[in-house]
């Protein structure tokens, strides 16, 4: 089966049928499908599957051991996201791995197709939450205790699912046969289009960081309640976006978005007890997002102060700026030919592993429409299909 129609046999797992979105989030009924296909999948290319301590899927051609040729990606989504975020990365793996056993082709190093776990941090909130564990980058009390807008905890969630949560924590096992880890990703933005190439060569990923923000006031009823009396908590959270938007736009390239607002009690004519609202920030260079943050945290604690509300902020995630390891994107570049290379400012999970000393690179292929985390992201089958080779022409030169 090629990537194209590995792609196709999953396009109705978790779909959003009434906006077309998919919505696949760790341990929930569609990711697990979804981690069964994989394993089914990976089963018929002879591929020996185990999952690690923290939930991540390795697919084994080969012995496990030291050295390995890693490639892989994700398949849980954001809410309402694309067909190709995560998935495109995991079905070119599978892809490549059957071109090079069809062709005969036998790796001289132990070769492995991994799934990291809640790469979006769409159900618990921290994203590349499967690579960090992996990394030891994340507190394992902390994630344990991360819970889900339903208020289930990540060690419960894990637990229903067969994966022990006492065992969270730093891989050393899983890290030490990593030798080489290579993620193929839909592009996100709008690039390859303009440069009439079907693959590139990642070169950088952008600092992000996410912060959570809760305001307090007082529940009230809408019409009962005269605004000298108002203690609401959705005046601040206001100022809280347009600030974000505001120092944003002062700073070079940088972005800041707030995609997720719960109001509680959440109801038309009643002033909320309490707005939660999340700040997703990037800004290129190093170092340059917390002082940006600064600067909006700034305006929303004075917001809800003029409105009597408290307000608490807590940076839920962060990862640092990363480039590519240069010697293995010249040897990328050597092996596609002439193609280019890009930045970005999507998060990944090679860019946890590169920040922690795993050397790691990424292919990206073309996407036309330049949307992601949307129903929009789009590649075409002949790109697709190139990603494919060129992943297997990459996985062949690494393990040779
Ligand atoms: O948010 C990101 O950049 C990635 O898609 N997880
Ligand atoms: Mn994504
Ligand atoms: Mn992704
Ligand atoms: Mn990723």
């Amino acid at each position: 089966m090629s990537a194209v129609s590995l792609l196709r046999d999953i396009s109705d797992v978790g779909r959003d049928h009434w906006r077309g979105g998919y919505s696949r989030h760790v341990f929930d009924p569609a990711e697990t499908q979804l981690r069964e296909w994989f394993a089914e999948q990976a089963g018929r290319r002879g591929l020996d599957v185990e999952a690690d301590r923290n939930g991540n899927l390795w697919a084994w051609w080969g012995t496990p051991g030291p050295g390995a040729v890693v490639t892989g990606s994700h398949l849980d989504s954001v809410p309402g996201g694309g067909a190709f975020d995560g998935p495109l990365g995991v079905a070119s793996a599978l892809d490549a791995v059957k071109r090079l056993q069809d062709n005969g082709f036998r790796p001289r190093c132990p070769v492995a197709v991994v799934v990291f776990m809640e790469e979006e941090g769409g159900r618990f909130g921290v994203p590349c939450l499967g690579s960090r564990l992996l990394t030891g980058s994340l507190d394992v009390d902390t994630a344990r205790a991360l819970r889900d807008p339903d208020g289930v905890t990540l060690a419960e969630a894990a637990r229903r699912a067969g994966v022990d949560p006492e065992r969270f924590g730093r891989d050393e096992v899983a890290l030490s046969r990593v030798g080489r880890f290579i993620e193929l990703h839909v592009e996100q933005g709008r690039g390859l289009i303009d440069l009439s190439s079907p693959v590139a060569v990642g070169s950088t990923v952008i600092e992000h960081g996410r912060w959570r923000f809760t305001f307090t006031g007082q529940g009230n009823h809408a019409g009962a309640t005269l605004l000298a009396d108002r203690r609401d908590p959705m005046v601040p959270a206001a100022s809280l976006i347009g600030a974000a938007r505001r120092f944003a736009a002062e700073t070079e390239g940088a972005r800041a978005t707030v995609g997720r607002l719960v109001p509680r009690p959440g109801g038309t004519n009643v002033i909320a007890s309490t707005v939660d609202a999340w700040l997703d920030a990037r800004v290129p260079g190093a170092d340059n997002t917390r002082p940006m943050v600064e600067r909006i945290i700034e305006v929303a604690r004075l917001a809800a102060a003029v409105e009597g509300c408290e307000l608490t902020v807590t940076e839920e995630s962060h990862a640092g700026a990363v480039t590519f390891d240069p010697g293995l994107r010249e040897r990328l570049g050597a092996v596609l030919g002439p193609v280019p290379e890009l930045a970005t400012g999507a998060g990944h999970d090679a860019a946890i592993l590169a920040e922690h000393g795993v050397p790691s690179g990424m292919l990206y292929v073309r996407n036309p429409t330049g949307v992601s985390h949307a129903p929009e992201e789009f590649a075409e089958d002949a790109d697709v299909e190139r990603g494919a080779e060129a992943l297997a022409e990459v996985l062949r030169d690494l393990s040779t």
